[in-house]
């Protein structure tokens, strides 16, 4: 029985969070119910070509009408924390500034029933759904201009004034690199920007792939430290909560041991992860991309620096896989030039000698999953190396994002309930955390599994499945545990050794 599994929950610090997470425009749906206006991501999904299996978001898993049901699941597992996303546009559905009083209640009804089931609620601002009339405003622009600052400062607050008695742990902004680079950059998420090089496989393209992401960066980096300072201000001594980020970089392996490949790793976790905690710890860009990006990098100001720097009360990191990185250093047409061709590195799953990093999680042409867990080690080792262990004593990580995808799309639900590759992807993570914790003295907090529920994988749709309950999407949108969900469950409630499913049994007998 012994043989089951290593791994323990109680081999974690004792405050140690267990949770899940999702987001607003994933799984809710009821876009157009209750006064919600529109956000970007409901003018994106809608355009054809955009979404790979031509689902939207208007339904999803219908989360705002079955919240008691998948919060009745939460309580079954046992997690400890559940993280969610407000829609801006649910809270605020027009510039007038006027709060929509109905979206208010299903936040504080969602909110209320987690905490009567002693769930604490990690709530994240902003998960990418900007609102139409933010972005469409030509003063505006959504991100583009530092008009937004204002905004999204008048949004947060808004939050904290109606949920923050209740909210203690707040992220401002989901992933920057993602919003940015996957907004702006190569188009595939909304508000789907991009030059013609990038956006090859769109039918019209608008934008500027070089310049873009990094003004988009640097007003959404302002904005996240100017909301802290408003929450340290005005809310924090009386409500008692914290307010962090939640950022998400791939690990970068060197293709080779030479030099030049252990720069292109280094450069391009430079410009993924350090190109926020840079400005977070340090105070600036990483000097590897103000090199490479030149005049098209934002320069902080004194105040801004000074704004930013220590601007987060934790880190949330996520984490879902590794590439290697190889150097190519040669000189590029100026007008090929973009946020991925920056680093001046090419990346890819496969080794020199034609080895895939980490584990096959399907298909090579399914997802950009391999299975990596000890690149999430070496990730918070590298952040503990950069910026000091001091600097995460006072302000702690949580692995606020990890999990995978099933390895087929359009699974049968009797193969997706049998998901043997996400116990062991879970399990991988949750080991290498723990060394990194135990062996490395990394100072994480918590682990938020993605996701909950199989929900609206953004450009990849609904045939995307995350979850570790699997959605019925095509009927009645029920949910049924995989075994992912069991194991889960049996980890977070001890039981693991004393009653596993018979798949369970078999899984591990088996590994
Ligand atoms: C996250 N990467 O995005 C998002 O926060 C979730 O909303 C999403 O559903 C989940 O991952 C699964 O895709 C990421 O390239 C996008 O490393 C890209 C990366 C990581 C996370």
């Amino acid at each position: 029985e012994h043989q089951l599994s290593k791994l323990h929950r109680d081999d974690f610090p004792e405050n140690f969070v267990f949770g899940v997470a999702t987001s607003a425009y994933q799984v809710e749906g009821a876009v157009f119910t209750d006064g919600r206006s529109m956000s970007i991501w409901d003018s994106f999904s809608h355009i054809p070509g955009n979404i790979y299996d031509h689902s939207t978001g208007d339904v999803a898993c219908d989360h705002y009408h079955l919240y008691k049901d998948d919060i009745q699941l939460m309580v079954d597992l046992g997690i400890d924390a559940y993280r969610l996303s407000i829609s801006w546009s649910r809270i605020l559905p027009d510039n007038t500034g006027v709060v929509n009083k109905v979206g208010v209640a299903f936040y504080n009804t969602v909110i209320n029933e987690l905490i009567h089931k002693g769930i604490e609620p990690y709530v994240t601002l902003y998960h990418w759904d900007m609102p139409q009339y933010l972005e469409n405003d030509p003063q505006v622009k959504g991100w583009r201009t530092r008009e937004i600052i204002t905004h999204f400062m008048y949004f947060a607050e808004t939050c904290f004034k109606l949920f923050g008695d209740r909210v203690k742990n707040w992220i401002t902004i989901n992933e920057l690199w993602s919003l940015a680079v996957n907004g702006y950059g190569t188009g595939q998420n909304a508000p789907g920007r991009c030059s013609a090089i990038c956006g090859t496989w769109k039918k019209s393209y608008i934008g500027d792939s070089a310049t873009e992401p990094y003004v988009v960066a640097h007003n959404a980096l302002l904005s996240h430290a100017a909301v802290v300072k408003i929450y340290r201000d005005q809310f924090q001594s009386e409500q008692q909560g914290r307010i962090g980020l939640v950022l998400n970089s791939k690990w970068y392996e060197p293709y080779t041991e030479e030099k030049q490949n252990i720069s292109a790793a280094q450069r391009c976790l430079e410009s993924e992860l350090a190109w926020f905690l840079d400005p977070l710890f340090l105070g600036d860009y990483p000097l590897s991309m103000k090199i490479s990006v030149g005049s098209r990098l934002p320069a902080f100001t004194e105040d801004e620096s000074n704004l930013v720097i220590r601007s987060a009360d934790f880190i949330g990191i996520n984490y879902y896989t590794a590439l290697y990185a190889q150097d190519s250093e040669e000189e590029l047409d100026p007008s090929l030039k973009w946020y991925s061709t920056d680093r001046k590195a090419s990346c890819s799953s496969i080794g020199p000698d034609g080895e895939l990093i980490g584990e096959a999680m399907g298909p090579p042409d399914i997802g950009w999953i391999n299975d990596c867990p000890w690149g999430l080690r070496r990730m918070l080792a590298w952040m503990q190396m950069r910026y000091g262990k001091e600097e995460f004593q006072a302000c702690p990580i949580i692995i606020s994002e990890n999990g995978c995808s099933d390895p087929e799309l359009n699974i049968s639900v009797k193969k997706a309930k049998r998901d043997e590759w996400r116990v062991r992807y879970i399990h991988g993570a949750l080991q290498n955390l723990l060394h990194a914790i135990r062996n490395d003295g990394c100072n994480v907090q918590g682990y938020f599994l993605w996701s909950l529920l199989d929900n609206f994988e953004w450009a990849d749709g609904l045939v995307t499945r995350f979850g570790i309950y699997y959605v019925h999407h095509e009927r009645n949108l029920k949910r049924e545990p995989k075994l992912s969900a069991i194991w889960y469950q049996n980890f977070l409630r001890r039981t693991l050794f004393y009653s596993p499913s018979r798949n369970l049994k078999n899984f591990f007998s088996r590994h």
